[in-house]
């Protein structure tokens, strides 16, 4: 699972060459729509069955979710996260930023030492998909890389295995599966988002309301959000509230 991750997470990766990715995008925004309805389900569906609790179950898959226009409100969600996670506020995206996210998240629920670690392991991780061969990260590129690789087809179906994975294994600090109210508090802790809008969020999130969010509720909101345009959606706030 872990190997899979990490080829799924290179393949995400950021750190491409934007320009090949725009070269590239050109020809898939032709293909991305037939492809989508030649693709059947089971094609593209490849649950990551280790993190839920019980038959895998999306209201949505990935080659479901319609193409990314890159409107103004989808942009400044990404520009939201990026802001998010540039704790340092430098204007960079770093390692070290992820590094102060796992660390604002262990403090947070008072772990240290090996503990602590294990969480700072998952954030660089995350990180190491994110950049690949980079150290930092603009918020232009941010923008960017992730437009060109939301219309890429072959992105779509490699997202369970690589980014929402890597980002649900981030908030289920310890690794039970689930993200309790506490892992999704500390989560938007090391955001630096006050702990009124995690508990917002969970609401949303938890469709069956049994006070947990699964794989599957996670992986609902987190494909709403990067892959939706629409300014009332429910999870626009995924992240915590959207900046100006
Ligand atoms: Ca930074
Ligand atoms: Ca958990």
């Amino acid at each position: 699972m872990l190997a899979m991750s990490n080829i799924a997470l290179r393949s995400w990766g950021l750190v491409r060459d934007i320009k090949s990715s725009r070269r590239l995008a050109k020809f898939v925004r032709l293909t991305l729509r037939i492809r989508n309805v030649l693709q059947t389900k089971a094609h593209c569906f490849q649950p990551v069955r280790r993190l839920t609790t019980g038959t895998p179950h999306f209201g949505k898959l990935p080659a479901d979710l319609p193409y990314v226009t890159g409107s103004e409100h989808w942009k400044r969600k990404v520009r939201s996260v990026f802001k998010r996670f540039d704790l340092n506020t430098d204007g960079y995206v770093t390692g070290e930023d992820y590094v102060a996210f796992g660390k604002r998240m262990a403090d947070f629920r008072n772990l240290d030492g090996e503990k602590a670690k294990q969480i700072i392991d998952k954030c660089l991780h995350t990180w190491a998909g994110v950049a690949g061969n980079k150290n930092k990260i603009t918020e232009d590129d941010y923008l960017q890389s992730i437009h060109s690789l939301t219309i890429q087809c072959c992105f779509r179906p490699q997202l369970y295995h690589g980014f929402v994975s890597a980002e649900f294994g981030m908030m289920d600090i310890d690794g039970d599966g689930l993200a309790s109210k506490d892992e999704h508090v500390a989560f938007f802790h090391g955001m630096k988002v006050p702990m009124q809008f995690s508990k917002e969020m969970f609401v949303e999130m938890d469709t069956n309301k049994d006070g947990l969010i699964t794989f599957d509720e996670f992986a609902e909101g987190f494909l709403d959000f990067w892959f939706t345009e629409d300014p009332n959606n429910k999870y626009n706030h995924f992240y915590g509230p959207l900046v100006d």
